[in-house]
């Protein structure tokens, strides 16, 4: 059975105007279904077919023959899990044992953010920022281009898609501006929340 783009979680203008209808339609209609389709394409025929998306993911990490199903696998993991981890009204902060947890790794929640929009602002090219659980502990961790840290053994709470198609048509070369925007307006707290529940 082949991969299927997920819906959105909301509609594609109810990020507006942190992030436009404009933006959503590409990143969501073009960029994510573009990596489901090529997926498809790339596990047709193979056994790769009948595997979950993160079965692909941690089998083909790291080998040199196998970039394009990796690429492609991660980054529609990737995305599904980035439209979770914003909300329309999100923002605010975290609640309960998450917020527990934030305040005696991190110190605050503004101790937190601080580290997460330095390793997003801090990404060389295309990436994304993480919040992770770890081994009993909270990490910060930045991926390059569609590398995931499931494949460290690294449980993701929260992502940020700090791609240039994830911004560029609202706030050109402002990626901090992006940052600020998702922290004060998007972030949905209680999708890391439940992330973080089930591994806690
Ligand atoms: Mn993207």
């Amino acid at each position: 059975m082949a991969f299927e783009l997920p819906s959105l979680p909301y509609a594609e203008d109810a990020l507006a105007p942190h992030i436009s209808a404009n933006t959503i339609s590409f990143h969501y209609g073009k960029h994510h279904a573009g990596y489901v389709k090529k997926l498809n394409a790339a596990v047709e025929g193979t056994d790769m077919a009948s595997k979950s998306l993160e079965d692909i993911i941690k089998a083909t990490a790291g080998d040199a023959s196998k970039t394009g199903v990796f690429n492609n696998a991660a980054q529609v993991w990737n995305h599904t899990f980035y439209w979770q981890s914003m909300k329309p009204g999100g923002g605010g902060k975290p609640t309960g044992k998450l917020a527990q947890k934030i305040d005696e790794v991190f110190g605050s929640y503004d101790k937190l953010v601080e580290e997460l929009k330095t390793a997003a602002a801090g990404q060389f090219g295309s990436g994304w920022a993480w919040l992770v659980a770890d081994g009993g502990s909270l990490k910060v961790v930045k991926t390059l281009n569609a590398e995931n840290p499931i494949t460290s053994g690294q449980t993701p709470l929260l992502t940020i898609d700090v791609w240039e198609h994830a911004y560029y048509l609202d706030y050109q070369n402002a990626r901090p501006s992006y940052l600020d925007k998702y922290f004060s307006n998007l972030v949905n707290w209680d999708f890391a929340g439940q992330n973080y529940a089930a591994v806690a």
